[in-house]
C-alpha cells in the first residue's frame, strides 16, 4: 500500500508562492491605437468593444456576439445523399480514391452552406465616435492601458495643464459598456458622440440624451429576414449640459460623464427558427435596470464578477521582465531576444482574460475571433470551424480554472444536436448527431457545399465531444454528466457505432475519412480513429459513473477493441494514414494541421511512458513538420511538445508563438487575427506545469530550463483538484493539491510517485 504523506509535510520551510514578480497584468501604450490590431479588447460574452484611445477622436469598436449574416434555413441536408455515401465508401474499398472524393463532392456534399449566402458570416456591429472639442490630437503624458486584473481599459493624457482620464469596462452583471469621462480641471468635458454602422440597413436618432441605432443584416434575398440589431447608448453627465442633435448627443461643459452602451439583437439559440424578442425592448429594460447604478455601483458588480474568475490563477516566472516597455515594443523587443519571462506570464494571463471576455454563460461560443471583429466579411466567416479551432478555443478552460467559461459552447451543441441528428439521418441513414468542418449560429450541421471534400469532417461532433468530456474531468459535475453530457456522447457514439466500416484486416475504421485539409478520401486516416477511440472510452466511463445503458456500453468496448491499430512508419514517424503510399512524402511534409497527434494532446492514448515507441514517433513526426506554421498551429505544438514531456522544446514552442504570430494587442496571428491561437498558448502553458491525464497530477512535467523559478497558484487538475506549486533550481519546492473534499492523490513530483492527502479547498 502507498505511504499518504502528508502535504503539509513536504515543505520546504524556505519556500514562498510568489518568485519575483512578473510584471504587472497590463499591456500598455504610449499612443492611440491607429489600427484595430493595436484597440484593446474588452467583452463580457456578449458585447465586444475595441478601444482605440484617440485624444480628440476617441472610437470604440462594438461588437454583438450573436449577430450574424444569413439565415435559419429549413433544410440543409441534401436528399438522397445517403445513396452516394454507399457508393464513396465502396469505391474506397476498391482503392479507387480520386474517383471516390469526386462523387462525394458532386454527390454527397450539401449544396447548402458554406460559402452560400444562407450559412452567414459573424458581422460587426456598430462604431461609438465621440469629438472631443477643443481637445488636440496629441497630448502629453499620454498613455493608454488594458489592466487585466480588472478587466478595464483606460487612456489619460495632459493637455493644457489639463489631466484627462477616460476608463472602459464590459459588465457581464449589468450586460453593458460603460464608460467613464473626467478630468482635473471642471467643465472640461466637452463632445459629441454618434452611433456608425457598417450596415446599409440603418438609422440612428437622438433625443434627450440617448441615442438609438436600428438596424438590420441585408441578406441579399427577397425571401429570407435577416436579423435585426440595436445599440443604444444613454449619457450622464455631472455639470455642464447635454442636448440631442440629430443624430448625435452633445455634452458641454461637463465636470465628469459616464456612458452606458447596450446592444442587442433578436437571435435566440433555439432550433430551428433561432429567432428571440426585439432587439429594442432588450436594451430598453437592460439600460433602464443599469442606468438605476451609480458609476461605482457599476464598478463594483463588474469588478466583482470579473475578479471571481480571473483571481483564481496566478503565475509568476522569474527572470527578466521587460513591464517598463510599451507593450508593442515589448513584443517587437521579443522577436530579437526572446528574454521577457513576464511577457510570457503576461500572454499566459492574456488568454485567461480572452475566455473570459468572449465567452460567459447565456451566450455564445467564442468564434474563430473569440467575439471581437470589425468586419461584415471577416476571413473564414468568422464562424466556428470544428476541425481544430473551436476545441482549441476551450482547451483552457479546464486547467486554466474556467470552467464556467466552457458554459456557451455547451448550451451551443446541446442546440446543436437536434438539427445534428437530422443531418445523420439523411446523409449517413443513422442514429445519432453529426456536425461537419464548419457551424454557425443557424443549426448547420451538414456536410457543407462548394469547398470540396475539406467540408467532409464528421468525426468534429465526436472530437468536441473531447471538449465536453474534460468539462466533466475538471468540474467532476455529476449533473451536468447526467443531465447533458450523457445525450452528446451517447448520441455522438451511436453515429459511429452505426457508421465505423470493417476494412482490411477485420478492423474497424472510418470511410469515408479525411485527415484535416490535408491528403486525399480514404478508408486508412488515424486520427479520426483515435477520436473515436476517445469517444468510446469516455462514454464508457461516462456510462459506468451514472450505471446506464450497460449493453451499449459493452458494444462500445468491442468496438473500440477492433479499431485499426496506430502505426509507426518505415521512417520512423507516427502514420496519419495506413494507405502505405500517403505516407512516402512525410520528411518533406510540413502542412501546419498535425491531426494524427490528437493521440498525444488533446487525447491520452500515446503517453510517454506508458507508450514509449509511439511516444517516440509521434516525437519524430513533429519534427518532420517542423516547428513553423501558423498562430494555432504553434499552440497546439505548444501542447503537443508538453505532452512528450520536452520543457525545453515546449518553451521553444512558446517564444515562437510570440515571436512570429503575435500582433500588438496581444491577439494571435494565423495571419489574420484568429484568437485559437491565444487559446491554445494558454492551454499550453497549464500542460507545462500541471498535467492531469493520466489518473495521477504531474507537478512540473515539462519545465524548460528558461523557467528556473517560478510559482503558480490555482491551477486545475482532472478529479476537481486545485494546484498550487512554486519552485526553484527547476524543482518543485511547495506544492498543495486541494479538492471539495479531503481525500488521496497520487502525484508525480521531482520524478517521484507519491500518494498525498488532498486539502480541503
Ligand atoms: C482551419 C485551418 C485554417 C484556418 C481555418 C479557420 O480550416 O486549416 O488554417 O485556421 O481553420
Amino acid at each position: 500500500m502507498k505511504k499518504i504523506i502528508a502535504v503539509g509535510l513536504m515543505l520546504a520551510a524556505t519556500a514562498v508562492w510568489a518568485a519575483e514578480d512578473s510584471g504587472p497584468l497590463k499591456l500598455w501604450y504610449n499612443k492611440p491605437a491607429a489600427k484595430w490590431l493595436e484597440a484593446l479588447p474588452l467583452g463580457n460574452g456578449r458585447l465586444g468593444a475595441m478601444v482605440f484611445g484617440g485624444v480628440q477622436r476617441e472610437r470604440i469598436q462594438c461588437n454583438e456576439i450573436s449577430l450574424w449574416s444569413g439565415w435559419a434555413e429549413k433544410e440543409n441536408d441534401r436528399a438522397g445523399s445517403y445513396e452516394a455515401l454507399v457508393k464513396v465508401r465502396q469505391l474506397l474499398r476498391e482503392g479507387k480514391r480520386d474517383e471516390a472524393g469526386k462523387v462525394a463532392v458532386k454527390e454527397f456534399l450539401s449544396e447548402k452552406g458554406y460559402g452560400k449566402p444562407d450559412f452567414g458570416a459573424y458581422q460587426s456591429f456598430c462604431d461609438v465616435l465621440l469629438d472631443f472639442e477643443g481637445l488636440p490630437e496629441q497630448a502629453e503624458n499620454y498613455r493608454r492601458d488594458l489592466d487585466l486584473a480588472t478587466a478595464t481599459a483606460h487612456v489619460s493624457f495632459r493637455t493644457d495643464g489639463v489631466d484627462f482620464r477616460r476608463e472602459y469596462f464590459c459588465s457581464h452583471p449589468d450586460q453593458a459598456t460603460v464608460m467613464r469621462f473626467t478630468s482635473s480641471g471642471k467643465g472640461k468635458i466637452s463632445f459629441r458622440l454618434g452611433l456608425s454602422s457598417l450596415h446599409k440597413n440603418h438609422t440612428a436618432m437622438a433625443s434627450g440624451s440617448e441615442v438609438v441605432l436600428a438596424g438590420q443584416v441585408d441578406t441579399k434575398s427577397p425571401a429570407h429576414e435577416g436579423m435585426k440589431f440595436e445599440a443604444r447608448v444613454q449619457v450622464r453627465a455631472e455639470g455642464g449640459t447635454v442636448a440631442a442633435d440629430g443624430q448625435q448627443l452633445v455634452v458641454k461643459g461637463a465636470d465628469a460623464v459616464t456612458v452606458l452602451f447596450v446592444g442587442a439583437t433578436n437571435y435566440k439559440l433555439e432550433y430551428p427558427d433561432y429567432r428571440g424578442t426585439e432587439p429594442a425592448q432588450l436594451n430598453a429594460k437592460t439600460l433602464q435596470a443599469a442606468a438605476k447604478k451609480s458609476w461605482t455601483e457599476l464598478c463594483a458588480a463588474h469588478s466583482a464578477d470579473f475578479q471571481r474568475l480571473f483571481g483564481r490563477v496566478a503565475l509568476t516566472l522569474a527572470g527578466a521582465t521587460h513591464s517598463e516597455l510599451p507593450t508593442d515594443e515589448r513584443v517587437k523587443q521579443y522577436k530579437k531576444a526572446q528574454a521577457d519571462r513576464g511577457l510570457e506570464a503576461l500572454l499566459f494571463q492574456f488568454g485567461r482574460y480572452l475566455l473570459i471576455a468572449s465567452s460567459r454563460s447565456g451566450g455564445l461560443p467564442a468564434n474563430l475571433q473569440g467575439l471581437w471583429n470589425d468586419s461584415n466579411t471577416p476571413a473564414w466567416n468568422c464562424d466556428y470551424h470544428l476541425n481544430i479551432n473551436l476545441q482549441m478555443n476551450y482547451w483552457p478552460a479546464g486547467p486554466a480554472n474556467l470552467d464556467e467559461c466552457a458554459e456557451p459552447l455547451i448550451g451551443w451543441l446541446a442546440d446543436l444536436r437536434s438539427p445534428g441528428e437530422k443531418t445523420a439521418k439523411t446523409h449517413y441513414n443513422s442514429r445519432g448527431w453529426v456536425v461537419h468542418h464548419v457551424a454557425n449560429v443557424w443549426g448547420f450541421t451538414a456536410p457543407g457545399s462548394a469547398r470540396g471534400i475539406h467540408m467532409l469532417e464528421a468525426e468534429s461532433a465526436a472530437f468536441i465531444c473531447q471538449n465536453v468530456w474534460d468539462h466533466f474531468a475538471f468540474t467532476q459535475d455529476k449533473e451536468f454528466l447526467r443531465k447533458t453530457a450523457w445525450a452528446m456522447l451517447k448520441g455522438s457514439a451511436e453515429f459511429w457505432v452505426d457508421n465505423l466500416q470493417e476494412v482490411p484486416g477485420g478492423f474497424l475504421a472510418v470511410s469515408p475519412g479525411f485527415s484535416p485539409e490535408h491528403g486525399p478520401l480514404t478508408q486508412g486516416t488515424y486520427w479520426q480513429v483515435m477520436i473515436v477511440h476517445d469517444l468510446f472510452t469516455h462514454c464508457i466511463e461516462a456510462g459506468e459513473l451514472l450505471q446506464t445503458d450497460r449493453e451499449f456500453c459493452d458494444k462500445l468496448k468491442q468496438m473500440r477493441a477492433r479499431l485499426l491499430p496506430l502505426k509507426i512508419g518505415e521512417a520512423g514517424q507516427l502514420c496519419e494514414w495506413a494507405d502505405a503510399d500517403l505516407e512516402q512524402k512525410v520528411r518533406g511534409d510540413h502542412h501546419r494541421h498535425v491531426s494524427h497527434m490528437y493521440a498525444v494532446y488533446p487525447g491520452a492514448q500515446i503517453l510517454p511512458r506508458a507508450t514509449p515507441e509511439l511516444a517516440a514517433a509521434a516525437r519524430q513526426t513533429l519534427d518532420y513538420r517542423g516547428d513553423e506554421a501558423t498562430g494555432w498551429s504553434a499552440g497546439w505544438k505548444i501542447n503537443l511538445w508538453a505532452r512528450l514531456l520536452d520543457g525545453d522544446r515546449t518553451h521553444k514552442l512558446a517564444s515562437s508563438l510570440i515571436a512570429h504570430y503575435i500582433a500588438p494587442n496581444l491577439f494571435d496571428l494565423h495571419p489574420p487575427f484568429q484568437i485559437d491561437g491565444n487559446f491554445g498558448y494558454t492551454a499550453g502553458i497549464c500542460e507545462m506545469l500541471v498535467q492531469s491525464h493520466t489518473g495521477e497530477i504531474e507537478l512540473l512535467p515539462a519545465l524548460p530550463k528558461a523557467w528556473p523559478e517560478g510559482s503558480v497558484t490555482g491551477l486545475r487538475a482532472r478529479g476537481g483538484f486545485t494546484v498550487d506549486i512554486a519552485w526553484k533550481d527547476g524543482k518543485a519546492t511547495r506544492w498543495r493539491i486541494a479538492a471539495a473534499e479531503p481525500r488521496a492523490v497520487h502525484i508525480r513530483v521531482n520524478g517521484e510517485l507519491k500518494t498525498v492527502l488532498a486539502e480541503k479547498l
